[in-house]
């Protein structure tokens, strides 16, 4: 019997199901990955809006975090919603006691349905000092545009934006770490669902069909939790955003 990868998934509540750790958790089952999770805040939510947020207080999360990894060996690391600049720290303390595996960040600003899922005093510590510990980055538009401070719109503009964002976090990068990957999605444009990766040097686009009249929550939280798992496996940057794409189009068919 083969031993299944271990994944830490870090990341807040969605009871509905939709997005959060259980979305991480649904996607690292489906791919034949073991999934752990350590929880960020509880949420109460459904698709047309967040009633409820409390955040988990940083002692707790830290205890989540020091227990995640103990007996275990982690493959990869995937971070979601965040909440407070108390967790931000707490994560941060974490990832700086890790060995160098795969750190997934889905740099996760508001709900799909416009709430904020950081709070405003945790951005400064959460950009310049979490998000440069990631060794992939996946923004969608909005937060592109808000880390980049342009309007990105356009397969341009994601190029564009995955550059400075790239360079903005490997400027800010305390210690020598792997390479850093930025795929910007383009989930929100019309036409194909296009995503743009920038590796430092070139820029990649992962193309795959539109699925026309569906567009489920918590798309981005099962993305980044397929690319986590697939590089866990020990896949390239490459196979594992193309694997986590055709993950994604059987996700939203099965969603009909
Ligand atoms: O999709 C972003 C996201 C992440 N994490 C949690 C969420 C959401 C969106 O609603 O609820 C817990």
């Amino acid at each position: 019997m083969s031993i299944k990868r271990v994944v830490l998934a870090i990341a807040g509540s969605d009871p509905s199901g939709g997005a959060g750790v259980q979305a991480d958790l649904r996607t690292l089952t489906d791919l034949g990955i073991e999934g752990i999770s350590a929880i960020t805040a509880l949420t109460a939510q459904d698709d047309e809006q967040v009633l409820a947020i409390h955040p988990t207080p940083a002692d707790v999360l830290t205890q989540q975090l020091a227990t995640a990894s103990r007996n275990r060996e982690l493959a990869a690391v995937k971070i979601g919603m965040v909440a407070t600049k108390a967790n931000a720290r707490a994560i941060l303390w974490f990832l700086k006691r890790l060995d160098q595996i795969p750190i997934v960040i889905d740099p996760v600003l508001n709900s799909s349905s416009g709430t904020p899922l950081l709070e405003a005093d945790a951005l400064g510590l959460y950009r310049q000092q979490l998000l440069p510990m990631a060794s992939v980055l996946t923004p969608n538009l909005p937060e592109a545009s808000a880390f980049a401070g342009m309007q990105v719109s356009s397969l341009e503009t994601m190029r564009k934006a995955a550059e400075l964002i790239h360079r903005e976090m490997v400027s800010l990068r305390e210690s020598p770490r792997g390479p850093l990957y930025v795929v910007v999605k383009g989930g929100h444009l019309e036409g194909d669902a296009v995503d743009v990766l920038f590796d430092g040097e070139k820029y990649h686009s992962f193309t795959a069909p539109r699925i026309p009249g569906r567009s489920p929550r918590g798309t981005g939280c099962r993305f980044a939790s397929a690319i986590a798992s697939q590089l866990a496996r020990g896949e390239s940057i490459l196979t594992a955003i193309s694997r986590a794409k055709e993950y994604l189009a059987w996700y939203i068919q099965k969603a009909l």
